[in-house]
C-alpha cells in the first residue's frame, strides 16, 4: 500500500489508497494470469464465508486487462481507474480506522477467466501509529519557514515527529523532534516550492501516515522606494532590489492607484520608472514588489502627490491671465483705489498687489501678507505660501518687472530666487538678468585694512557660493537656521522665508524646487562682522532626490554644500559619485532631528564620511558649529565663481538662464558696438557725443553769463554763429560710430530696447566705476569734512562730471541730434532714425524710466526735444494725459531719491556722494477708475539734484544750476517736498525759500511738505516743539531777507501752501542696522506710507491741472522766466 503522493509508509486513511504489487504480491498471488481480485482489510481477520464487507472494512475490486507482467510496476492509477470504473468502491475515511489497532490485510483474489474466487491470501497485521494534526506556517520568509502543527488526538500517542521537506528539484532534509511541535528550517532558497511533511513516529521507529503541507518561500519584497522627481503631470520613483536578489533575475511589478481611477500595472525590469500622463495635484498611491518565477513578494507602497499645476494656483491668486500676458512694472506702479481707500485683504486674490504694494514700499513685512476674515476655516482656505506667492509672481511678471522685484527684494535683505521652477513646463530658470541690478557697497578685510569700499554689482562678483540643501524628511528649519547664522548679532533679520513665519507652514504647491540667494558681506568692522569675507547663500527648497538638476547645478558651482538629512537617509549619499561635484560636501546629520552632527563627505579615492563635530542638541550650537566651519572654509581659499560665470553650468544641468533670447544677445551686440570705442570716457565723449557743446550754447542764450561787455544782441548772434559753425560740421561727419550704435539699439522692439538700455547701464558703469568710485568718496568725503572748501569741491565735481558716463549722456546727444536733424534733408536715414526718437522715449517714460529734464551738466532743458517726447507721449495716452506734478527739491545726499523710490516704487539713481544731477522725471499712471477723484491721468514725479549751500559762496554761477533746477520744480509741482538736512538746515531752508521766492512772478504757490531724514523717534510734543521752531525759522528769514522784502514777501503764505500740522515729516532712518547687512528700517517704509497717503490726499485737493501739452508748455515759459 502507497499514499497517492508517493510519499512512503502505509497510510490507512488516505482515500487515494494504492494498492502496489510488488514482485512479493505476484508470488503471493501466484500467477496464471490474466486475473483480477479484491483487496480487503478490515479490523477483524477475514472470515472465509463471508463475502460481505464488515463495517469497518473496504475492499476494492481489482481488475486487470492485461497481463500484469506486461505492467511496469508503478502503474497505480490504471488499477484505479478500472477499480472506479466497475462502480461501487466503496469510500474509505478515517472513521473507519482507528489508531493502534491492529488491522488484518487480506486479499481476495478472483480468477477472471474462470470467474472463481481465488483463496484467501493474508498479506499481514499491521498497527497504525497516529499521525499529527494540521500543518500550520507560522512564518514564510524567503530563506526560512517556521512551521507547526497539532499533536496527534490520541492522548497516549508518541511525541516524536519526523518532518520532512523537499523541493520540486530534490529532497532536503529530514528532521526527527521530540515534545515540540514546532520547528524552523532555514537555508531555503528564495521563492521556492518546498513540500513539507511530518509524520508521528512511535518508539520502534514505525510512522504515522505523514500530514503535508506546500509553501513557497516569500520573495523579497524591493527596498528604499522612495520619489525621485515630481512634476504635475509626470512623476518618476526608484529603489533598490531586495535583499540577496543582486544576482538572481527578477522583475518588478508595478501598481499605480489614486482615488476614483483604474489601477495601472506595469512590470519593468529597472529599478526605476517614470509615470506621465497623470493628473495634477493628485495623491496617487505607488506599490512595487519583486516578481520572480511568478510569484510576487509584498508591495512596498509610497503616497506621491503630483504637483499642482500652475492653472490650478495661479486662480487662487487671481494671476490666471498674468501668465501669458504678463504683469509689467507700468501696472504695478500704477496709483489705484488701494491707493485712495483702505482695502481690507479678504480674497487670495488680492495678495499679489498686496505683497508688491508693501514690497515696491520697501517694507520688510511684505513677505508676510496673508487674507483677514473672521472665519478660521476661510483663513486657511484662503492661505498662500509665501514662496508660491513669488514664484507665481515671476511666473507671471515680465522682465522689467523681474528686476524691479528683485532690486527691491533685495534692499529689503530677502533672498532673490536663484533658480526658478516652473511646475507646468517643469522648465527652471536661472535669474540672472533678473539680479544684474543689485549693486552692494561692502568692505572684506583686506578693503578694511586699506580704508576702501568695495562697490560691486553682485552678479559680476567672485564670491565664493555655499549651498544648503535638503535630503529626505523635513526636520529642522534650514531658512530660520540660515537667517541665524547670516544674522549680526546686532540684529536678527528673516532672510530666508521660514516655517515659523505667517503662512509659512501653509503646504507648498508651486515652489518646491525653488533655489533662492543672498549674500552675506562685511562692513569691515570686526565687531559687527560675523565674516569677513562676502559669502553668497543659497538655500533649495524641496528634497534634493526631487530636485536632481538643481542639486547637480549647486554641486557644479558651489564652493560647499551643506546636506541637511536625518541619519536614516545617510545612505543615500552614495549617489554622490555619479555626479561631478566640485563642492566640499558637508552633512548635517541628524538623529531624528534632536542631535545634529556636522560630517564632512569626501568622495576620492573613496566615499567617507567623517564626523566634524560632536553631537549638537540646539540649534544655537548647530549654527556656532556652522559658522566654524564657514569661516575655515573662506581662509581656505575656496573656489569662486561669479554668477554670471555660471551660466554655462547651467545649461549643462539642463538650466535655462533667463538672459537666454535673441533680442538680449542683440541688445547686448549693440552695446559691445558702442563700448568698443569707450577707451577713455572724457575722449568718447568729446568725439562720439559732441553735440554736448550746443548744450551749452544754448544754455549761455539765456543766462548770458560770458556776455562780458558785449551787448547781449551781439553776444546771441555769435552765439548763433557758432551753433551753426557746430551743425555744419556735424551734417558733414554724419553721425558718430558710438551713437548710431545708440539708436539702433532703442529703435527696435520693447523688451529689447530694455534689454538693451540696462546692458548699456551695466557696461558703462563697469568701465567709469574703478574711475568715479575714488573720486564719489573723495566728494562725500569733503563736502562733509571740510564743506568751506568749495575750490576743492568744485575741481572734484567737475571731475566727476568729465569722467562719468551714462545712458543719460547718449540720451542728450539724441536731444542734441534731434535738433539738428530737422536741418537734414527729409530723405536722409539719420532723419528719420532721429524722427522716431521721441516716441521711443515717451514709451521709456510709459515703462518707467526716468528721463534727464534738465541737462546735469549744461544746466539746460532741450526744449524741443522734451516739447516732442511730451507731445507723442499725449498721443500715445490718447491726449488722456491730465497731469499732476510731485517734485521733491533739497539738501543734497539726505535720501530726497530714496524716499521717492520708496513712495512710489521709482528707479531714481540712488548713490552715495553727489548722485542726482539736473533733474529726472518719472512717470506714474493712474488707474481709470480713480481719474476722476484725483482729478488727472497722470503723476509726474521730478527729483532734483540736491541744493549745495557750501558752494554758494563762490558767486561765480557755476554752481547755480542746483538753484535753478530747485526752482524750476517748484514752479511745475502742485505738491513739493522740501529736504531739510539735519546737518545744514539752515542754508538749505534759505535756498529753498529763494527757489520758491522766484515763483511770485508766476503766480503760483504749490503745496509743501518739509522732510527731515534720519530723525530718531520723538514724541508727539516734541513733534509738535520741531514743527513750530521750523515755521519760525522760515518766517524769519522771510522777514530779515532783502531779496524777498523787494519780491513784496512778507510772510510764508505768500510763496507757499503749508500747513503747520499735516506739512511736517520726520523720518526714520532708513536702514535697520548697519548696512550692509540690514534691511530698510519698518519705520521708514511706514512712514513713506503715510507720506504718499498724505500726498495722495493733498493731489486730490489740488485744482484740476491741464493735460501734458500744458504741461509743455509751462516748462518751456518757467524755463525761459527763470
Ligand atoms: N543712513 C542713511 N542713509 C540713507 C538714508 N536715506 C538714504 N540713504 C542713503 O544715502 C545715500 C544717498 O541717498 P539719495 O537718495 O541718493 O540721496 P539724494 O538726496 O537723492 O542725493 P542727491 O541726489 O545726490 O542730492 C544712498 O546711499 C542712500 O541709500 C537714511 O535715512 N539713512
Ligand atoms: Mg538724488
Amino acid at each position: 500500500f502507497e499514499e497517492s503522493d508517493g510519499d512512503h509508509g502505509a497510510d490507512m486513511s488516505s482515500k487515494d489508497v494504492k494498492v502496489h504489487f510488488s514482485d512479493q504480491t505476484k508470488d503471493i498471488f501466484g500467477m496464471p494470469q490474466p486475473w483480477g481480485g479484491h483487496v480487503k482489510w478490515s479490523k477483524e481477520p477475514f472470515s472465509e464465508k463471508t463475502s460481505e464487507f464488515k463495517r469497518s472494512s473496504i475492499e476494492i475490486p481489482l481488475h486487470f486487462k492485461n497481463n500484469l507482467s506486461e505492467r511496469p510496476d508503478d502503474n497505480y492509477s490504471d488499477y484505479r481507474t478500472e477499480a472506479s470504473s466497475k462502480g461501487d468502491p466503496p469510500e474509505f475515511n478515517n472513521e473507519s480506522v482507528f489508531a493502534s489497532e491492529d488491522f488484518f490485510l487480506g486479499d481476495l483474489s478472483e480468477n477472471r477467466p474462470t470467474g472463481r474466487p481465488s483463496s484467501r491470501m493474508d498479506i499481514g497485521t499491521l498497527l497504525v501509529v497516529p499521525p499529527p494534526g494540521k500543518i500550520k506556517f507560522l512564518s514564510v520568509k524567503p530563506n526560512s519557514v517556521i512551521l507547526s502543527w497539532e499533536s496527534p488526538e490520541e492522548p497516549e500517542a508518541p511525541r516524536s515527529f519526523r518532518v520532512k521537506w523537499s523541493s520540486t528539484k530534490k529532497e532536503e532534509g529530514c528532521l526527527v523532534i521530540r515534545d515540540f511541535n514546532k520547528i524552523e528550517v532555514d537555508s531555503l532558497q528564495l521563492g521556492q516550492l518546498y513540500y513539507f511533511s511530518v509524520a508521528t513516529q512511535d518508539e520502534d521507529g514505525s510512522l504515522s501516515k505523514a500530514v503535508t503541507k506546500s509553501t513557497f518561500t516569500a520573495v523579497p519584497p524591493p527596498r528604499r522606494v522612495s520619489k525621485m522627481h515630481i512634476e504635475a503631470t509626470a512623476l518618476s520613483v526608484e529603489w533598490t532590489k531586495g535583499v540577496n536578489m543582486e544576482e538572481i533575475p527578477h522583475r518588478f511589478l508595478l501598481t499605480v492607484t489614486s482615488e476614483g481611477k483604474e489601477p495601472q500595472v506595469i512590470y519593468t525590469g529597472d529599478c526605476n520608472k517614470k509615470f506621465s500622463d497623470l493628473e495634477s495635484d493628485t495623491e496617487y498611491k505607488i506599490s512595487v514588489c519583486t516578481v520572480l518565477n511568478d510569484r510576487h513578494s509584498e508591495a512596498v507602497s509610497i503616497s506621491v502627490h503630483t504637483e499642482p499645476t500652475l492653472g490650478e494656483v495661479l486662480p487662487v491668486l487671481g494671476l490666471e491671465d498674468q501668465y501669458d500676458n504678463k504683469l509689467t512694472l507700468r501696472t504695478v506702479m500704477e496709483i489705484n483705489q488701494n491707493d485712495i481707500s483702505e482695502n481690507k485683504l479678504e480674497t487670495p486674490e488680492s495678495l499679489p498687489e498686496a505683497f508688491l504694494r508693501r514690497l515696491m514700499m520697501l517694507n520688510t513685512n511684505a513677505r508676510s501678507v496673508r487674507c483677514a476674515s473672521r472665519n478660521v476655516d476661510t483663513d486657511k482656505s484662503n492661505a498662500v505660501n509665501p514662496l508660491d506667492l513669488i514664484t507665481a509672481l515671476f511666473l507671471c511678471s515680465d522682465v522689467i518687472l523681474h528686476q524691479h522685484i528683485v532690486l527691491k527684494m533685495a534692499l529689503c535683505q530677502f533672498a532673490v530666487p536663484l533658480l526658478l521652477p516652473n511646475c507646468n513646463s517643469g522648465e527652471i530658470t536661472m535669474m540672472l538678468w533678473s539680479m544684474s541690478d543689485i549693486v552692494r557697497t561692502f568692505r572684506p578685510s583686506q578693503q578694511a585694512f586699506l580704508k576702501q569700499i568695495c562697490k560691486e554689482r553682485l552678479v559680476f562678483s567672485d564670491i565664493p557660493l555655499v549651498s544648503f540643501v535638503r535630503l529626505g524628511k523635513r526636520f529642522l528649519s534650514k531658512s530660520q537656521m540660515l537667517n541665524k547664522l547670516l544674522s549680526n548679532a546686532q540684529h536678527y533679520h528673516d532672510t530666508f522665508y521660514h516655517s515659523n513665519m505667517v503662512s509659512g507652514d501653509v503646504p507648498r504647491r508651486i515652489s518646491d524646487g525653488l533655489v533662492e540667494i543672498s549674500w552675506y558681506l562685511p562692513c569691515g568692522d570686526r565687531n559687527v562682522d560675523k565674516f569677513t569675507e562676502p559669502l553668497a547663500v543659497t538655500n533649495l527648497r524641496g528634497d534634493i532626490r526631487t530636485f536632481d538638476k538643481q542639486f547637480s547645478f549647486l554641486c557644479e558651482t558651489s564652493a560647499a554644500v551643506y546636506i541637511f538629512c536625518d541619519e536614516s537617509e545617510a545612505d543615500y549619499i552614495k549617489n554622490l559619485h555619479k555626479k561631478q561635484v566640485t563642492a566640499k560636501v558637508f552633512l548635517i546629520s541628524s538623529r531624528q532631528g534632536k542631535h545634529f552632527t556636522l560630517k564632512t563627505v569626501t568622495m576620492k579615492p573613496s566615499l567617507k564620511i567623517t564626523d566634524v563635530s560632536e553631537a549638537k542638541k540646539t540649534d544655537t550650537e548647530l549654527v556656532k558649529v556652522l559658522q566654524e566651519s564657514l569661516s575655515l572654509l573662506l581662509e581656505s581659499n575656496p573656489n569662486q565663481m561669479s554668477l554670471a560665470s555660471m551660466a554655462e553650468r547651467a545649461h549643462c544641468c539642463e538650466i535655462l538662464v533667463d538672459d537666454d533670447n535673441d533680442k538680449y544677445e542683440s541688445a547686448c551686440n549693440n552695446v559691445s558696438k558702442i563700448l568698443q570705442h569707450v577707451k577713455n570716457t572724457a575722449e568718447f565723449k568729446d568725439k562720439h557725443l559732441s553735440s554736448q557743446a550746443l548744450s551749452w550754447l544754448e544754455s549761455e542764450h539765456w543766462r548770458l553769463r560770458k556776455v562780458g561787455k558785449q551787448s547781449p544782441e551781439n553776444y546771441r548772434k555769435s552765439l548763433k554763429a557758432k551753433e551753426d559753425d557746430l551743425r555744419i560740421k556735424q551734417q558733414i561727419m554724419g553721425m558718430p560710430a558710438g551713437m548710431l550704435g545708440f539708436t539702433r539699439g532703442l529703435v527696435t522692439s520693447e523688451v529689447q530696447r530694455l534689454y538693451f538700455l540696462k546692458w548699456l547701464e551695466i557696461k558703462l558703469d563697469y568701465v567709469c566705476r574703478h574711475q568715479l568710485s575714488p573720486l564719489e568718496n573723495r566728494y562725500q568725503e569733503l563736502s562733509e569734512k571740510s564743506p568751506k572748501d568749495t575750490q576743492k569741491i568744485a575741481e572734484i565735481d567737475k571731475q566727476i562730471s568729465v569722467c562719468s558716463l551714462r545712458v543719460e549722456h547718449f540720451l542728450r546727444e539724441c536731444g542734441q541730434l534731434y535738433k539738428l536733424a530737422s536741418h537734414l534733408p527729409e530723405h536722409s536715414s539719420q532723419r528719420k532714425t532721429m524722427e522716431q526718437l521721441p516716441a521711443t522715449c515717451a514709451h521709456m517714460l510709459l515703462d518707467g524710466f526716468p528721463l534727464e529734464l534738465v541737462d546735469g551738466d549744461a544746466a539746460n532743458i532741450p526744449l524741443k526735444w522734451i516739447t516732442d517726447v511730451l507731445t507723442e507721449l499725449h498721443h500715445i495716452l490718447y491726449s488722456k494725459s491730465k497731469l499732476k506734478v510731485i517734485t521733491i527739491i533739497g539738501a543734497e545726499n539726505s535720501g530726497k531719491s530714496t524716499l521717492l523710490n520708496t513712495m512710489f516704487g521709482l528707479r531714481f539713481a540712488v548713490s552715495k556722494g553727489m548722485c542726482t544731477r539736473g533733474a529726472f522725471m518719472q512717470l506714474i499712471s493712474v488707474n481709470s477708475r480713480v481719474r476722476d477723484e484725483l482729478g488727472c491721468d497722470c503723476i509726474l514725479i521730478i527729483d532734483t539734484e540736491g541744493l549745495k549751500p557750501h558752494q554758494m559762496p563762490r558767486g561765480d554761477h557755476s554752481h547755480e544750476r542746483d538753484k535753478e533746477v530747485a526752482s524750476l520744480a517748484v514752479a511745475l509741482s502742485d505738491i513739493a517736498i522740501v529736504s531739510v538736512s539735519n546737518s545744514r538746515g539752515d542754508d538749505v531752508l534759505e535756498l529753498v525759500l529763494h527757489a520758491f521766492t522766484r515763483l511770485k512772478d508766476v503766480g503760483k504757490k504749490p503745496l509743501c511738505h518739509f522732510v527731515h531724514f534720519n530723525t530718531p523717534d520723538m514724541s508727539a510734543a516734541e513733534t509738535r516743539e520741531r514743527n513750530k521752531k521750523l515755521v519760525e525759522e522760515l518766517e524769519e528769514k522771510i522777514q530779515n531777507d532783502d531779496e524777498m522784502k523787494k519780491a513784496n514777501i512778507t510772510e510764508l503764505s505768500d510763496v507757499m501752501q503749508f500747513n503747520i500740522n499735516t506739512s511736517n515729516w520726520n523720518i526714520p532712518p532708513f536702514w535697520q542696522g548697519k548696512p550692509p547687512m540690514a534691511p530698510v528700517s519698518v519705520g521708514y517704509s511706514e512712514y513713506a506710507l503715510t507720506l504718499k497717503k498724505q500726498l495722495i490726499k493733498d493731489l486730490k485737493k489740488c485744482p484740476k491741472r491741464g493735460d501734458m501739452m500744458d504741461f509743455i508748455k509751462r516748462v518751456d515759459r518757467f524755463w525761459k522766466a527763470l
